[in-house]
């Protein structure tokens, strides 16, 4: 009897645990379609947002870690997208990365300023160019996601031939980008660096950008091979100005245009905020790199080509008689003056075809 009893209990016990065993599978299969289903309609979301304007910052695919600021992100060669999302969350279908090296390009391009060039004109050449002037590339996924800083005062003219020679270039660079012209309001000096601090933190405020160049308005790249994206090492893009002889004006040299990832930007604190009027500010972000044990990368001469659009010096950015003083003291003064110190007012926010125009007030020395 009690060895029966035992032998019912025993089967008891073996069927509870089969239909435990059961059920745990079947609730497993169920949530895993589930969850295949809400990854696909997240997908599907960033593509949607394409016909439409894009005020709103974009969904990240997935991702909820900056790639860039994860500190494993070494060389050039690197795709900046964590690998493993691919295989959980995006299904089969979904676009394919870009390549390394766009197949677009066309290297040595012919730059004149002679020739006036309209907006509307260039609105019509860059259909693909979306309010605000965002873009990203219809076949495959960008690398990088790049916000484009503009500093800026009274230099319309100059603006218009930036947008007419960057637009169709940096599409051709397979990026997703978006253009941001910071301004500042009125008349007191100048404050370059200042001003690319604030286009960080407003275009960060839009979308999810891991890497972020820097570019006078009136630098235009004369080569579409030199990539207005982020590499390893802070880069300097504008290496061979027409203004220079087309040579390097000096080895520190990083004033013009510029690219830094995130990680690259914060591990200096941004940008020094008190350098008003022309000079130095450039070399005060040399400094901080070089404290920090980075290094410049830099295109081949060649590729580095730019020409820079003639004018005369504007007004109220004379040059700042400080600037030797200040760079000489960058290692003490960069980790409490730059991004964690800015401060400013946003004075106007302004949406056009071909850019965002964010005029702000910066204060004054
Ligand atoms: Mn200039």
């Amino acid at each position: 009897m009690a060895a029966n009893f035992s032998l019912i209990h025993r089967t008891c016990k073996l069927v509870v645990l089969l239909c435990f065993l059961h059920i745990s599978v079947t609730v497993f299969f169920y949530v895993r379609t589930l969850d295949i289903r809400f990854s696909f309609v997240q997908n599907q979301q960033p593509r949607a947002n394409l016909s439409r304007p894009r005020h709103d910052p974009l969904p990240a695919r997935g991702s909820r870690t900056e790639p860039v600021d994860n500190s494993t992100w070494k060389g050039e060669d690197r795709q900046m997208d964590e690998p493993d999302q691919d295989a959980t969350e995006e299904p089969a279908k979904e676009l394919e990365k870009c390549p390394e090296t766009s197949p677009l390009l066309v290297g040595p391009l012919r730059v004149e300023f002679n020739i006036p060039v309209s907006l509307e004109q260039i609105k019509k050449d860059n259909p693909n160019v979306q309010l605000g002037g965002r873009f990203r590339p219809r076949d495959c996924l960008a690398l990088q996601k790049v916000a484009i800083i503009i500093p800026f005062r009274k230099r319309d003219e100059h603006l218009k031939f930036w947008l007419y020679y960057l637009h169709p270039i940096l599409q051709r660079q397979q990026l997703d980008y978006g253009v941001y012209v910071i301004n500042q309001d009125g008349d007191e000096i100048f404050n370059r660096a200042k001003l690319l601090n604030v286009g960080y933190m407003e275009a960060l405020k839009e979308y999810d950008y891991n890497c972020f160049v820097f570019s006078d308005v009136d630098l235009i790249p004369m080569d579409d091979r030199n990539t207005y994206r982020c590499f390893s090492q802070p880069r300097h893009l504008s290496v061979s100005m027409d203004k220079f002889g087309f040579r390097l004006p000096y080895n520190q040299y990083f004033g013009g245009v510029s690219s830094m990832s995130k990680e690259q930007y914060l591990k200096i604190n941004g940008f020094p905020n008190n350098y008003w009027g022309w000079g130095g500010e450039d070399d005060d972000i040399y400094n901080r790199l070089a404290s920090k044990g980075m290094s410049i990368s830099r295109p081949s001469g060649d590729v580095g080509k730019c020409r820079m659009i003639r004018h005369n010096r504007d007004k109220q950015n004379d040059p700042n008689p400080q600037r030797f003083d200040r760079i000489a003291h960058t290692r003490e003064t960069m980790h409490k003056d730059g991004i964690n110190s800015l401060t400013y007012s946003v004075v106007q926010l302004e949406k056009f075809d071909l850019f965002t125009k964010i005029t702000v007030n910066v204060g004054k020395p």
